[in-house]
């Protein structure tokens, strides 16, 4: 028995947030439901047996609600896509229901097929982990995981268990638990603190890069008091971005205000995974050390590029990983800054077939074969990693 209820339907896309809305229909009772709903376009009918896809309309009674593509991802198990229009998806989950479906979470569900037992585990996991993808590319790498990836490399690992080395094997678990440190970025996304001193262009730069004019810019030392966030997506990132308050020893001492205000940068200095320093590059800089947390990148934008420079780079009191000419008011220099901020969290160029833990359970099972000594333990590790139950 899959779940209590023979037929569980539930959304397993965003609401109003993407092109396609996806609803997964699952249970003894579902082809019967998707057979009385759904109208194909093939004269010849449909099976449906895993494997099989087809385009058609979801229709209520002789009224065709939406054009769809139904896959059969397994048995009893069904996933129709449609158009992402909220009230479309609403409208064809509804219908399900009035046919005898249960509507349940993306969650629900996906917790129904661990109790089943009905997917391998990775695959049960990734599903669950794909809802919280932020970016396409985080949705794929998960995807990735399902055939190839770490099932993959776990199958190949096992299929020729008469030749594991230990020490090839602890190199390749080292290498797929630094890759999931990466591959989480690009699943969950990045926190980016604009930081720098007063006056030299944060918030402009902010505004540019959220495309938005979301934080007050004024010729004054001092504007923005509080920190502001929004998101700017670049490939392969969601990076939530923070603009702060402007670093200054002196500002600190003028008011309690403004000592909060220096907190408040602080706080959003720790929290982030990388911090973009704006310096005013058409004046010599006066006494400012971003101060950054051990393994945190600095990025240097030497802003208002479009005024005579006398910043001079090589003079900078403190190390960075890369340094951009900017002008955040023409936005020269965004692309680079696009460019650099993906190299710095090093989603450049990251191959998303690459084998990668999604799951803690998955982590805690590849530290472990990476600290067995017997070649057979590997073997029997990496087998419950295909095949634990996670913990509910
Ligand atoms: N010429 C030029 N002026 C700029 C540029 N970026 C910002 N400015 C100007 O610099 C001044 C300060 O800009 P803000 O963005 O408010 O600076 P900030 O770093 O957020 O300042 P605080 O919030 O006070 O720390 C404003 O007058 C902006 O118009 C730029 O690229 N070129
Ligand atoms: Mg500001």
């Amino acid at each position: 028995m899959m779940e209590s209820h023979p037929c569980q339907a539930a959304v397993i896309t965003p609401a109003g947030t993407a092109a396609i809305g996806s609803i997964l229909v699952c249970g003894a009772a579902a082809e019967e439901i998707l057979r009385s709903v759904f109208r194909p376009h093939s004269p010849t009918g449909v099976s449906f047996e895993p494997g099989q896809v087809f385009v058609g309309w979801m229709t209520d009674g002789n009224e065709a609600i939406d054009q769809v593509v139904i896959g059969c991802e397994g048995r009893q198990r069904y996933a129709i896509h449609g158009h992402g229009n909220p009230l479309l998806v609403e409208s064809i989950l509804e219908i399900l229901v009035r046919h005898g479906a249960k509507p349940v979470s993306a969650e629900t569900m996906i917790q129904s097929q661990i109790a089943a037992k009905e997917s391998a585990t990775i695959a049960v996991e990734a599903k669950t982990e794909r809802l919280k993808a932020v970016t396409m590319e985080g949705f794929r790498l998960i995807s990735n995981q399902i055939e190839g990836g770490l099932s993959r490399w776990a199958k190949e690992r096992i299929g020729r268990k008469d030749t594991i080395s230990i020490p090839e094997i602890r190199e390749q678990c080292k290498r797929i638990l630094a890759d999931s440190r990466i591959a989480k970025r690009i699943i969950y996304g990045c926190r980016a603190a604009i930081i720098g001193p007063p006056n030299s262009g944060k918030s402009t730069l902010f505004n540019r890069l959220c495309g938005m004019d979301k934080s007050i810019v004024a010729d004054t030392a001092g504007t923005t008091r509080d920190w502001v966030g929004a998101v700017w997506r670049i490939p392969s990132l969601r990076v939530e971005l923070f603009d702060t308050a402007g670093l200054a020893d002196d500002l600190a001492a003028v008011d309690p205000l403004q000592s909060a205000s220096q907190q408040r940068t602080l706080e959003m200095i720790r929290a982030a995974d990388v911090l973009i320093a704006v310096l005013d590059g058409s004046r010599p800089l006066n006494h400012f050390t971003p101060p950054t947390a051990e393994g945190q990148p600095v990025i240097v934008v030497l802003n208002k590029s479009d005024l005579p420079q006398t910043l001079i780079p090589d003079t900078l009191p403190f190390p960075f990983a890369e340094i951009i000419p900017l002008s955040a008011r023409t936005g020269f220099g965004v692309d680079e800054l696009s460019s650099v901020l993906r190299r710095a969290m090093e989603v450049d160029d990251f191959d998303l077939n690459r084998p990668v833990c999604v799951h803690p359970r998955q982590e805690g099972i590849i530290r472990k074969v990476s600290e067995c000594e017997d070649p057979r333990q590997v073997v029997v590790i990496l087998e419950q990693l295909l095949t634990d139950s996670p913990p509910l």
